[in-house]
């Protein structure tokens, strides 16, 4: 028994996460299958103990399948995640392709699991940006103790937002300038390597990065249309951990004690909070943990009702692989899909 499940974008960063993800919560699998561009396809990846030859994607037929797991390219999913969907697979989609979309459920499963209630015509339902995930899932608990007005936020994220590509860059030019060669940019803009650029995915016509304009209206639709989110994302030196820097104005006054003990028993929220050196997690510290960290708690004083804390979480993991994965166990826990 069990489910046959297929992982599109099996050789990426992401991809590789998800079938340890799945090894690692003992996921009711019948049949894996591990997919990938004509590129990659040959090439072997783990899964568990065993070693699976990647498949085609393209000529794949996604007749049989139950769950697909998405994490290729944006313009790859805009293809294959409706057909996947239309051959009877229910899709999880990592790429931004769907997410705002209305007919398309865009779900956390530790804040909005009612929204896997409608899923569309289309069977995708979205995985939202990694930055985004960690900060709703550290939102939720204080949004329903005070009432989120409004969010202000720095990130400092890893390369491995970027896919491996991203942390091969970060490590060839770190050795470089160890050498003294010439380092010269291609997945980031400018040096990566003891530098930090405020610049994350496609600039917008108001002057945002796309990263940023996914933080507010992503945050929107998952915890409430009435958030008003201001992000800044910044790419930093880090291989794996995202963190950021979170200002939240609530509506009702704010008291640390409630605010500690929200978050102490909100899942997937781990409080590592001690006002002292070393006293809160960083990016490195989050590494294979499943947690959205927050440290740093405190009152802002200078605004009525304020909050501010800091938050670490693995982005290749909560930020992507293990909520998709939870999604699907989510689907299954809830009986929205054929019994395996
Ligand atoms: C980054 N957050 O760190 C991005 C990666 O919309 O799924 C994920 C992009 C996305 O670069």
């Amino acid at each position: 028994t069990g489910y046959n499940v297929a992982v599109v974008g099996a050789t990426g960063a992401v991809g590789r996460e998800m079938l340890r993800t799945l090894v690692q919560r003992d996921f009711p699998i019948r049949e894996i299958t591990a997919l990938a561009s004509p590129r990659s396809a040959g090439q072997e990846v783990s899964f568990g103990e065993r070693v699976l030859k990647v498949r085609n994607l393209e000529t794949f037929d996604f007749a049989g399948t139950d769950i697909a797991l998405f994490s290729p390219g944006a313009s790859v999913s805009a293809v294959h995640a409706p057909r996947a969907g239309a051959a009877g697979a229910i899709v999880i989609d990592n790429t931004s392709q769907f997410r705002m979309d209305p007919d398309v459920p865009l779900v956390v499963p530790e804040v909005n699991p009612g929204a896997l209630g409608k899923i569309g015509r289309r069977r995708i339902i979205a995985n939202p940006n990694c930055s985004t995930i960690q900060m709703v899932v550290a939102l939720k608990p204080l949004h329903e103790a005070f009432g989120l007005k409004r969010v202000v936020v720095s990130t400092y994220q890893a390369t491995s937002g970027a896919g491996k590509e991203g942390m091969d860059e970060l490590y060839a030019q770190t050795k470089a300038s160890f050498v003294n060669d010439p380092v010269t940019p291609q997945q980031f803009t400018k040096p990566i390597a003891f530098n930090c650029i405020p610049h994350i995915d496609m600039f917008m016509n108001d002057g945002a990065t796309k990263e940023e304009w996914k933080m507010a209206v992503e945050t929107r639709k998952i915890l409430d249309p009435d958030v008003a989110v201001i992000a800044t994302c910044v790419r930093v030196p880090v291989f794996v951990g995202h963190a950021e820097a979170v200002v939240a104005e609530f509506e009702r006054e704010v008291d640390l004690e409630t605010a500690r003990k929200r978050l102490r028993s909100a899942p997937g929220v781990v409080l590592h909070d001690s006002r002292e050196d070393g006293g809160y997690i960083t990016n490195i510290d989050c590494v294979g943990e499943d947690a959205s960290f927050v440290s740093r708690l405190r009152i802002d004083p200078t605004v009525p009702n304020g909050l501010a804390f800091w938050c670490v979480s693995d982005n290749l993991r909560k930020g992507a692989a293990l909520n998709a994965v939870q999604i699907a166990e989510t689907l299954v826990a809830r009986k929205l899909l054929a019994a395996a």
